[in-house]
């Protein structure tokens, strides 16, 4: 018997979906469309498709065949309808934000987030009259009490960048569908192997495609995955009208070609990543680890269940503070210092004057990390060369 309604593994999804080879002359590879137009056959063709009553492309801003196989990829990876990808991770953002909010409108966010998230939100919406509310949302009754009538969207990361704080997206989720407010979920950080936002009921997921989905640091990219009628409205709203921040076919290939491995990879980010937590933690200059696979994370059992391994993203505090911090970083040799995260290489930066450093000093305090974090992106190399890297760093570590 052909076992031919067992739905694809994942790994056979990331590799196979959206494309068949028989339609572009047998090439293993998608072919890069690289072309800013579409030729119509006629004046009524193109008529017809601007109207979108005929299928078909017009305008690699809106579409583009590359595109198109990434965008039916993510969406299968991530179990949601229909995807879109775009030129950045804060392209997709701004696209959905600008296609569903308007002013006179509030959004309610989790306290700590990527930077220029944060900025976005904390400092250049209300300008065009959009409100946000930051809430902790590791704590439901905060949620609900940050919620009001003009509040449209909940934007969360999860674990959160840098200090890997755990939402419960079911929860959260339960809380936003009574409220009648669409939950969008910031996946960057787990990638669609580890977590999926919308299987635990979020409404839009959204990806720096930079980072795990690219995979190799070289390219800039985003994405959402949501319900077809959002997508709809993101793709000829969002992007077509407001932010024109499309993705470009070149790097929509790259990423095709990174998702062929994301489980393999994945899997050995967070192997070595909770090995090096471990070890992190039992050193005598480490104050504090943040890693949800850790007993001393807080959420850990919600992070088990919600996710399917615990990622390669670490905050770690030194008991030197800042100094200590600095003086780390200034040490390592075989990790790279940089920022952006879930490359082959291990990455080393330092939110407070880096990544984060859109937040005030007194911002940061309140929304919970310290000055004096240090957020490792554990890379690909072999773990007994990351830790030793790490430990030598540690030993010049004064204090
Ligand atoms: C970084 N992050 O942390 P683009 N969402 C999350 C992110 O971490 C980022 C973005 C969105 C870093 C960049 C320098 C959770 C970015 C924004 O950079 O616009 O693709 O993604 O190091």
């Amino acid at each position: 018997m052909q076992n031919q309604k067992r739905p694809r593994g994942f790994s056979t999804r990331a590799i196979h979906e959206g494309y068949d080879p028989q339609d572009y002359h047998g090439a293993l590879n998608p072919p890069v469309f690289l072309t800013s137009t579409f030729a119509f056959d006629s004046v009524e063709t193109g008529a017809a498709r601007f109207a979108g009553t005929e299928p078909g492309y017009i305008y690699s801003r809106v579409g583009n065949p590359t595109a198109t196989v990434l965008e039916s990829r993510l969406a299968a990876l991530e179990e949601g309808e229909a995807a879109l990808a775009s030129s950045s991770g804060m392209g997709a953002i701004t696209a959905v934000i600008w296609t569903l909010l308007k002013a006179g409108d509030a959004i309610v966010a989790d306290k700590t987030l990527y930077g220029c998230t944060f900025a976005l939100l904390q400092h250049q919406l209300e300008r065009f009259g959009i409100v946000t509310r930051f809430a902790d949302l590791t704590r439901p009754e905060e949620l609900r009490a940050a919620l009001c009538p003009q509040t449209r969207l909940v934007f969360t990361e999860t674990p959160s960048n840098p200090n890997m704080r755990v939402i419960d997206i079911e929860a959260t989720a339960d809380i936003c569908r009574k409220a009648g407010v669409l939950l969008a979920v910031d996946n960057t950080y787990c990638t669609p192997y580890l977590q999926r936002p919308i299987a635990l009921g979020a409404d839009i997921v959204l990806h720096s495609a930079t980072k795990y989905l690219g995979g190799h640091g070289d390219l800039l990219a985003g994405a959402i995955v949501a319900r077809k009628e959002l997508i709809d409205q993101f793709r000829f709203t969002g992007i077509k009208e407001l932010n024109g921040a499309c993705i470009s076919a070149m790097d929509a290939f790259l990423i095709l070609r990174g998702l062929k491995t994301l489980s393999l990879r994945m899997d050995r980010h967070c192997e070595t990543a909770l090995k090096l937590a471990r070890d992190l933690e039992a050193h005598p200059a480490v104050e504090s680890v943040f890693y949800p696979g850790l007993d001393s994370h807080p959420q850990k059992e919600l992070a088990a269940r919600q996710m399917r391994g615990f990622g390669g993203m670490i905050g770690m505090e030194l008991k030197g503070g800042l100094p200590a911090g600095r003086a780390f970083m200034n040490a390592v040799e075989l990790a790279t210092l940089a920022v952006s995260l879930g490359d082959a290489e291990t990455l080393v930066q330092h939110p407070a004057s880096m990544t984060h450093a859109t937040y005030t000093p007194e911002e940061r305090a309140q929304h919970g990390f310290t000055d004096g974090l240090v957020r490792l992106s554990v890379g690909l190399e072999d773990y007994e060369d990351i830790h030793a890297d790490l430990i030598q760093a540690l030993g010049r570590v004064s204090g």
